[in-house]
């Protein structure tokens, strides 16, 4: 390179900036991308808020009331960009099979066409003059702790101030992270744009988005490419395109794991400490587990958050397998979070938040569905229209989206674990996976091996939620809850756990026990059985009692569940016959289970280990018996 990389024309470089390879990235990218501007972050609380009055004279957010909620803001998105898009997310590998059957695969060169380069036929790519009157920022971040062995850089480039701000939010961005990069070190380059030009003149919108959405990963060269969405996960690429997609692939090679997982430290009346990772589809609650208020009748318990979304899993010490949270704070599904469901969370919310899609109250305070039983007289509803409780009842409209979210620092979490940050990660002591199915699926079962194991997470469903664009509310496979997140084909991926497991094995190290779990069966009545939230602790309880020897259970077709007499009821009326409504196996419900167990696994059959149909032939014959 002939010159120095600080005096690249028009780019800004600052001095803080030594790495002339990113320089020469960000350089072609402008190129490509032509913004106005280029604005490099140094991830300063100066640089965030004077971003943020920015997104206020824009109209994208909104101060809140000082006095209600300091330091807070709503943003209010195109009603067309509030969720994840499954159907526009790409695994781009050079063969199809390594993004399997579950993923939308699209050959690189061809995407490429489309995104970087034009296509045969003359149509220009998408990114070329796509940032054009806009500012296009630099945001250098780390996925986990600073330095952490298990941790991973990323830089990405985007035309969104709002991008820009949560990522100070989510991740450790800004001049530490450049500090980590070095002169030559390695990271994923995240390319992003909203996909809205802005020609001369022109006057911007309130959120600027594109109709046309592409989420673009490169396994093979491990680059992201987001085009048309400003919203989460579709547009924050360190979380599930980084942390998640990227990663999972990084992790089939190098021997870890990147999941769909929250982590939580659990500490006895005794004093010794757990810790457990667990994996829920997106909005079935990871956030509230995570921060669990222990019910008064455990006294004594305490629940502690390592990470809500996000856990990357590795041998650390002695083999064992270590979790690390790569995030630095939260991006939570607002509606159904109170003072009862997660009062550590509405604690976290009090100040320095950033609130998306939520609903406005008269006095510049939020208000979501759930919050309060009551709802206020009035407020400006996720699309900035009067809403009444009447105009609800009338015509079922919502005042907050279902998918609204807020976006937090951990730092304010009131139950932050204290190893949250060790770059050594935590020791994992056991797995949990839970779909959320209102029939079939008992409140819990310990899986008798790992295999065992490894075949619940594999064969587990998830009714759908508002967190991803799409109908709500249907069953569908959701393996390990990643099924949008695993950027290789899912067959091998589950390969890929029986292989951390044999080789825990081999090592002589204890495998994390795991267990299967679901807080969502529904009465008659339609109503949850299972009261959930608090009393989730019952079940923690039980799992600690069994990591310590000490819990009784019964052997079923799965594994073991505990007797109505294995969990602790005191301070709960909950019935033998609600319980037994709960963990209770219903055969003709498990011949149709089965059957969709079945379904995945011939769609999966390119590569499927063997041990899984096994299994189930094995689980067949005990249901049978
Ligand atoms: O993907 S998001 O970050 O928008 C949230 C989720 O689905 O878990
Ligand atoms: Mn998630």
């Amino acid at each position: 390179m002939n010159q120095p990389p600080n005096q690249a024309p028009g780019l800004n470089v600052p001095s803080f900036v030594k790495h002339p390879k990113l320089v020469a990235w960000v350089q072609s990218i402008a190129r490509l991308t032509e913004p106005a501007e280029v604005v490099w972050c140094d991830g300063s609380a100066e640089e965030y808020d004077r971003l943020c009055s920015q997104l206020v004279a824009a109209g994208t957010m909104q101060r809140l009331n000082p006095a209600k909620r300091p330091d807070s803001f709503l943003a209010r998105s195109d009603p067309d960009d509030v969720a994840r898009v499954e159907d526009r997310t790409f695994i781009c590998s050079e063969r199809q099979e390594d993004a399997g059957p579950t993923n939308n695969w699209m050959a690189p060169a061809r995407m490429r066409a489309i995104l970087q380069t034009g296509q045969a036929d003359g149509t220009p790519a998408l990114f070329q003059g796509c940032m054009r009157g806009r500012t296009m920022y630099v945001v250098p971040f780390s996925m986990g702790p600073l330095g952490s062995h298990i941790a991973q850089l990323g830089v990405e480039l985007t035309d969104s101030a709002y991008v820009a701000v949560s990522m100070r939010t989510m991740t450790r961005m800004g001049k530490a992270a450049l500090e980590v990069l070095g002169e030559d070190g390695h990271f994923v380059p995240c390319v992003h744009s909203v996909g809205a030009p802005l020609e001369a003149g022109q006057a911007d919108v309130r959120w600027p988005c594109n109709p046309t959405k592409y989420i673009v990963h490169y396994p093979e060269t491990q680059e992201i490419w987001s085009y048309g969405s400003g919203y989460g996960g579709n547009a924050l690429l360190g979380k599930k395109c980084l942390a998640l997609r990227i990663a999972s692939h990084m992790g089939r090679s190098g021997g870890w794991l990147a999941e769909h997982m929250l982590i939580l430290g659990v500490t006895s009346p005794a004093g010794r400490k757990y810790h457990v990772a667990a994996a829920f589809p997106s909005a079935c609650g990871k956030t509230n587990f995570s921060m669990l208020v222990p019910p008064r009748s455990h006294a004594g318990w305490s629940v502690t958050t390592v990470g809500e979304d996000i856990a990357w899993i590795k041998p650390g010490r002695g083999g064992r397998l270590h979790a690390i949270n790569p995030e630095a704070g939260y991006f939570g599904v607002a509606p159904g979070t109170n003072e009862h469901t997660n009062p550590n969370c509405m604690a976290m919310l009090a100040r320095d938040v950033i609130f998306t899609n939520v609903a406005l109250t008269d006095d510049g305070d939020v208000w979501w569905e759930g919050m309060t039983d009551t709802p206020p007289a009035h407020l400006i509803d996720w699309q900035g229209r009067d809403w009444t409780p009447q105009i609800a009842k009338e015509t079922g409209v919502k005042a907050a989206h279902p998918n609204s979210r807020f976006t937090v620092s951990s730092i304010h979490n009131p139950v932050l674990d204290a190893e949250w940050d060790n770059p050594e990660g935590v020791p994992i002591d056991a797995f949990m996976f839970g779909g959320r199915r209102s029939t079939t699926v008992p409140l819990v079962t310990e899986a008798r091996d790992w295999t065992e194991g490894v075949y619940m997470a594999a064969t587990m469903g998830s009714e759908t939620t508002a967190a991803i664009a799409g109908k709500v509310g249907v069953v569908r496979r959701d393996p390990f809850a990643m099924i949008a997140f695993a950027g290789y084909n899912m067959a091998d991926y589950f390969q890929h756990w029986l292989d951390i497991g044999a080789q825990l094995a081999a090592a002589g190290v204890p495998q994390p026990k795991i267990y299967c779990v679901n807080w969502f069966r529904k009465g008659a009545d339609g109503k949850f059985i299972w009261p959930g939230f608090s009393d989730n602790m019952r079940v923690l309880e039980w799992i600690v009692g069994r990591l310590e020897g000490r819990a009784g259970a019964a052997e079923n077709a799965f594994g073991f569940s505990p007797r109505y007499e294995d969990l602790r009821w005191d301070g709960l009326d909950f019935s033998r016959e609600q319980f037994q409504s709960v963990i209770g196996i219903d055969r003709p419900a498990w011949a149709q289970e089965l059957v969709l167990h079945q379904e995945l696994f011939t769609k999966l059959s390119l590569g499927l280990p063997t041990e899984l149909p096994a299994t189930k032939a094995r689980i067949e014959q005990r249901l049978a018996a």
